[in-house]
């Protein structure tokens, strides 16, 4: 037992979890906190940020890299409600983020302290974050925010991971009691497979050796898993196919034979292809949200149920995710590397192997992915096509991801959020795990530069590349302040279209071609970003002809300092973007009565989910 402070419990518990940064913005309802952090900052860092939002971003980012959670600190009331729109790309993505927020003190709960929110309930910013978070406390002494921290670093990094927030008296933080010393909480090693799902394994290792078309479809939580291995040894024993969501892009190797592209509304043909003619999905790590699962319209990504005879093995270490979107057949409920591992194991026992170069399966891929070239070209992804080998000027943005892929090393990590860099990086291959990283779920604007720049301070010897919308960027540009403070050298490119130019691009899709709205604004009234970035102590440039795009980018990750390269994009319909191959369910209009008649057409094939998920 030692007698410390709220503060002091805070840092030693830090100090305990080998935390490596503070990242927030102070303000009275923090001071006591932080005071204690003054001891330690040869181990622990603090980081000032320019918006709360951008801290949450950045540990974000830092986490996806590592796989190790960073704290962020905020004041009360504004500060901590900042954190909201952070916590819910987090917590939609299941990342692990610590969220440390001051509060009212205790015994003033109620009055209308400065920053108070007490109408309906006493300091109640918590309620507000609630949702948003995995578990969140509002400890009311030294000993239980003792018990809750230990309590917070356990629930974000086992099972499914996800953000924590503390709700911090400010009594609580300068207060002193006796309380024991932090045993760090040790996440490292998952849990064992249930019987149960030692159980389900059997009956997945008896499907897989039947099937004849097997497909596995790798989310987001295979690399939270660290499964890339137990993937990747899987589908050669077996021979499947692996496709992947925009989140589990990545966790396999996009060069390798057996890689069937991806899934989804934002899908490829070859994708769709192989996941609606299999006859078994081992689906691992993924939701089945609406994006990767085309609206769940039957027969556009999956042929489960009514829409053909697909099975379904499902692995996820979050129960409620089991059969929520499709029944299952098989569900194992558990750790993604252990589950595929015991597959394996359990094929090899049955002396099950195939020699996936010369089977007939694999010649199928190849050919569909002939096939799918052949569409690309001569179909409806010809456009698409002419647009990655597109001369014009400014650039199409597939022809800029060419370009980028040209000069970026194989393990370099690129960041995306909302708009068309993130509908585009879909094009761009990576070949590494945690390289691609995108606000998925929450498709969060304002999310990659920050994130970036956590993602920079968790692998400072790899090249990290934003590629961010300029409406995006102008969410938290103010970040470039702590590039440059820090000397956190993130490479910038700002795809410059001037305006939110994927909505536009969907309202002309799904709407019609005269029906944009709310989407541009005038290139002359502009910021001018390059003289922006410079005034933050940036290099910076712009370029628009893709023959000059290598060059800058180059001279960007050259620069011993944070840097920014303009890209000015192409506006023009629909050369702007991609093309989208699934169905997405965007509501019409009732006015618009063809094009509804045509929606309502496509919704009346809508799959119903299975059962009412557990909500708790
Ligand atoms: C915080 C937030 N607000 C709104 C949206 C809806 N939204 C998605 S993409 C987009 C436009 C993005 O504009 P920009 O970053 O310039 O990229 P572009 O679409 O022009 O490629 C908007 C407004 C969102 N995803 N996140
Ligand atoms: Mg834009």
């Amino acid at each position: 037992m030692t007698k410390r402070t709220g503060g002091e419990i805070v840092r030693d518990r830090l100090l305990a979890e080998e935390v490596p940064y503070l990242v927030g913005i102070p303000g009275h309802g923090i001071v006591a906190m932080l005071d204690a952090f003054r001891t330690s900052q040869d181990r622990i860092k603090v980081l000032q940020v320019r918006h709360e939002q951008s801290a949450v971003h950045l540990a974000d980012g830092y986490y996806r890299v590592s796989g190790k959670p960073l704290a962020v600190f905020t004041s009360i009331g504004p500060g901590a409600l900042n954190t909201a729109v952070g916590l819910g790309a987090s917590y939609v993505d299941s990342t692990a983020v610590l969220v440390l927020s001051g509060e009212t003190h205790t015994y003033m709960e109620g009055r209308g302290v400065l920053q108070e929110v007490e109408r309906k309930r006493p300091a109640d910013v918590p309620s507000v974050l609630e949702p948003l978070v995995k578990a969140g406390y509002r400890p009311r002494s030294q000993r239980q925010l003792h018990e809750d921290l230990g309590s917070a670093f356990r629930e974000m990094t086992t099972g499914r991971p996800g953000p924590t927030f503390v709700s911090l008296p400010m009594d609580v933080q300068a207060e002193s009691d006796d309380v024991p010393d932090p045993e760090p909480t040790s996440a490292d090693t998952p849990e064992a497979l249930s019987a149960d799902a030692l159980t389900n394994v059997e009956s997945a290792v008896q499907l897989l050796i039947d099937a004849k078309h097997p497909v596995i479809a790798a989310g987001g939580g295979v690399t939270l898993a660290n499964a890339e291995q137990a993937l990747l040894e899987l589908a050669e024993r077996t021979g499947a196919a692996v496709v992947t969501t925009l989140q589990g892009k990545g966790c396999f190797p996009e060069d390798h034979p057996l890689y069937g592209w991806h899934l989804g509304t934002k899908g490829t043909s070859i994708g769709n292809a192989l996941t609606t003619s299999a006859d078994v999905i081992l689906a691992v790590g993924t939701r089945f949200t609406d994006q990767v699962a085309s609206s769940y319209r039957a027969g556009t990504t999956f042929g489960f149920g009514a829409a053909g005879n697909t099975k379904l093995i499902q692995i996820d270490i979050d129960p409620r995710e089991l059969g929520k979107n499709y029944s299952v057949d098989v569900g194992i409920q558990g750790d993604a590397a252990g589950a595929l591992d015991a597959i394996t194991a359990g094929l090899s026992v049955r002396g099950h192997s195939v020699d996936y170069e010369s089977s007939e399966y694999f010649a199928r891929i190849q050919e569909l992915r002939e096939n799918r070239i052949q569409e690309l070209r001569e179909k409806w992804m010809d456009e698409t096509a002419e647009l990655r080998e597109s001369e014009a000027v400014p650039s199409t943005v597939p022809r800029f991801y060419k370009e980028l892929r040209e000069v970026l090393s194989r393990d370099a990590i690129v960041v995306t959020s909302s708009g068309h860099a993130q509908a585009c990086v879909l094009e761009f291959p990576f070949y590494e795990p945690r390289t691609n990283l995108t606000s998925g779920g929450f498709s969060t604007m304002g999310w990659a530069y920050p994130a970036a720049l956590g993602a920079k301070l968790a692998a400072p010897e790899k090249q990290v590349v934003a590629v961010i919308g300029d409406g995006d960027f102008m969410m938290t540009m103010q970040e470039m302040a702590t590039a440059r403070e820090y000397g956190i050298n993130v490479v910038v490119v700002l795809l410059n279209n001037y305006g939110w130019y994927s909505i536009r691009d969907l309202q002309m899709a799904e709407f019609g071609e005269d029906r944009a709205i709310g989407i541009d604004w005038d290139e002359d009234k502009s910021p001018d970003f390059v003289a922006v970035a410079k005034g933050f102590g940036l290099q910076a440039e712009s370029v628009e002809r893709p023959a000059d795009i290598q060059a800058a980018v180059n001279r960007a990750l050259a620069h011993d300092g944070p840097s920014l390269v303009e890209v000015k994009v192409a506006r023009d319909f629909p050369n702007s973007g991609s093309t989208v191959v699934g169905w997405w369910d965007v509501p019409i209009p009732a006015y618009l009565e063809d094009r509804r008649a045509d929606y309502e057409q496509a919704r009346n094939e809508i799959e119903p989910p299975p059962a009412s998920p557990t909500r708790d």
